[in-house]
C-alpha cells in the first residue's frame, strides 16, 4: 500500500469519519496490509495530530473524543487480524497489563496487549483506571511472569512507582518482571522507579517482553 492509503486513514481519524475509516481498514485487510502498519503509519498519525491540536487549543474535547472513537473502531477491526497472525504460537509466558489508576486512556495499551498476545504471550488485560491493589491481586492470582503498566498522563505516573514498591513489600518483585509504557514514560523514569524495561510502541514492547522472559 502506498503512502496515500496511510494518509487517507490518518485523515479519517482527524475528520471523525468512522464509516470511511472502517471501509479503508477493511480494504487494507483484504489487500494484506500488515495490521501494525495500519495502526502505526495510519491511525496513530491521525490521533497524534488531533492530540497535538488539542494540546495547543486548536481542537476541543468533543473532537478529541470523536477522533478517539474512530481510532478505537479501527483498532478493534484489526484486533482479529492480529489475533489470527498468532494462532499457532506456543505460550512463552504469562502477563498482566493495565492502565494505571487515574487514567482512562486504553487504545495504546489494548494495541500492545493484542500484539503481545499474537506473539505468544498469554496476556490478561485488566483494563483502565487500575488500582495498585488490583494490579498486585491479579499478578498473584494468575502467577504472572510479567506486569505491564501504561499511562498517557503525567499525574498517574506515580502509581507505577507505588505498584513496584508494593511488589517489593509483598516479596513479589524478584519473581515478576515489570515493563512500563505510554507517552510520558522515559527510560530515565523507568530506571528511577525500578522498572525492568520501557516499551515505546507495540513492536518494541514485544521485543522487550520476550527479552525479559528469557531472563525470568
Ligand atoms: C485519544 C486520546 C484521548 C481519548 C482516550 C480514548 C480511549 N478510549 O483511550 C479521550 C478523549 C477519552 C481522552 C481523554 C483525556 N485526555 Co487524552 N489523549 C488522547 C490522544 C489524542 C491519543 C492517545 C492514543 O490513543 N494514542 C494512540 C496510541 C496507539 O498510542 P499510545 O497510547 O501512545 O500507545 C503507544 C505507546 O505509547 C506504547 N504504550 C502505551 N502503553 C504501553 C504500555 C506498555 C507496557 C508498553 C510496552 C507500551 C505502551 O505502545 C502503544 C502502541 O504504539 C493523546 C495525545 C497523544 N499524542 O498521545 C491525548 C492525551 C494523552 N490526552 C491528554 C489529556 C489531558 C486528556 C484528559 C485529561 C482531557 C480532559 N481534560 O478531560 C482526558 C483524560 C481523563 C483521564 N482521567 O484519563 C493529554 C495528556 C497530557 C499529560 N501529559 O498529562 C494528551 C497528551 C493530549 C495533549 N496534547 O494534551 N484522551
Amino acid at each position: 500500500m502506498d503512502q496515500d492509503y496511510f494518509d487517507k486513514l490518518a485523515q479519517t481519524v482527524i475528520d471523525g469519519d468512522v464509516e470511511e475509516c472502517a471501509r479503508l481498514v477493511q480494504e487494507g485487510i483484504e489487500r494484506g496490509v500488515n495490521p501494525l502498519d495500519t495502526i502505526e503509519r495510519g491511525l496513530s498519525r491521525g490521533i497524534s495530530k488531533v492530540g497535538d491540536d488539542f494540546g495547543t487549543g486548536v481542537v476541543f474535547l468533543p473532537e478529541l473524543i470523536m477522533a478517539a472513537d474512530v481510532m478505537k473502531a479501527g483498532t478493534e477491526l484489526l484486533d482479529q487480524q492480529i489475533a489470527l497472525s498468532g494462532l499457532k504460537r506456543d505460550t512463552l509466558g504469562k502477563m498482566v497489563i493495565g492502565t494505571v489508576k487515574g487514567d482512562i486512556h486504553d487504545i495504546g495499551k489494548s494495541v500492545v496487549a493484542s500484539v503481545l498476545q499474537a506473539n505468544g504471550i498469554d496476556v490478561n488485560d485488566i483494563g483502565i483506571d487500575v488500582t495498585v491493589e488490583d494490579f498486585i491481586g491479579t499478578v498473584k492470582k494468575t502467577r504472572a511472569d510479567v506486569l505491564g503498566m501504561s499511562t498517557l498522563l503525567t499525574l498517574p505516573l506515580q502509581v507505577m512507582g507505588e505498584v513496584i514498591d508494593t511488589m517489593k513489600d509483598e516479596g513479589l518483585r524478584e519473581q515478576v518482571k515489570v515493563i512500563v509504557g505510554g507517552c510520558p514514560v522515559t527510560q530515565e523514569f523507568a530506571d528511577e522507579i525500578g522498572a525492568d524495561a520501557v516499551g515505546f510502541d507495540a513492536a518494541d514492547g514485544v521485543k522487550k517482553v520476550r527479552k525479559l522472559l528469557e531472563h525470568a
